[in-house]
């Protein structure tokens, strides 16, 4: 099955690499369990590099509510939410300044994700950091703030494990939940890319790497 992107949906059931395992969610999503395990070190220090540029900071829903999860981005474009909408922008509200250049080690984690989901040339211009502390949540939503529905998003979870909500195309369809876990990437791209989808207010838990806290990377090509 060739997608617009030259590449061909994967068929077989094959483990990626020694410790990931692929989960279909059906036509095109694809969970990599653990594809990120072995990548976590440079990750986080990564991250930490990003945000004490880019600090996460609680964004304003246009509605005038204030996110429980902490964002911050990197890349040539992020998306941001206040009371005008949301958008991508090439800089940093909070600063004025563009956003920090996205870390070598994230493009290709997210490349290589693509590329096993079947998603050739798969280019992100954004990258969204997310970070969830005991309690905060994404309420159902589709991602639909982005120029082309073609290109897949790839999503990295770290820390805390979640429960991952994933609807349909119309915001009353059915929901599955699906626990994502340290080191899970997960691809959606074709016919999944507008699927609804949410995060449940996470559990107070532990990690050794990160404590209490979940941060989840969301790899876009927004323009
Ligand atoms: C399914 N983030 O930032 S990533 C988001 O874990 C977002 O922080 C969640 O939803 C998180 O918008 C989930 C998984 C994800 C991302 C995009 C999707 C799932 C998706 C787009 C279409 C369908
Ligand atoms: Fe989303």
């Amino acid at each position: 099955m060739p997608n617009e992107y030259g590449g061909t949906m994967r068929l077989f059931d094959d483990p990626v690499d020694a410790g990931s395992k692929r989960e279909s969610l059906g036509a095109g999503a694809v969970v990599l369990r653990g594809l990120a395990i072995g990548h976590t070190e440079r990750l986080l220090s990564a991250i930490d590099q990003v945000v004490s540029n880019a600090p996460l900071r609680h964004q304003t829903t246009p509605g005038g509510f204030r996110m429980s999860v902490a964002m911050s981005n990197c890349g040539p474009v992020g998306w941001v939410s206040d009371e005008s909408g949301y958008r991508y922008d090439s800089n940093d509200p909070l600063s004025g300044d563009p956003w920090p250049d996205m870390p070598d080690c994230f493009s290709s984690l997210a490349q290589d994700a693509a590329v096993e989901a079947g998603f050739v040339r798969f280019e992100p211009d954004a990258c969204l950091i997310n970070r969830y502390e005991p309690g905060a949540k994404l309420s159902l939503h589709q991602d639909r703030d982005e120029r082309d529905f073609g290109a897949p998003i790839v999503s990295v979870s770290l820390g805390v494990p979640a429960t991952f909500l994933f609807g349909g195309l119309k915001r009353s369809d059915r929901q599955r939940r699906l626990p994502l876990r340290h080191g899970d990437v997960v691809v959606w791209g074709g016919p999944a890319r507008l699927r609804y989808h949410g995060i449940l207010p996470l559990k107070e838990d532990r990690h050794p790497a990160l404590g209490k806290r979940r941060i989840n990377l969301t790899f876009r090509k927004a323009r």
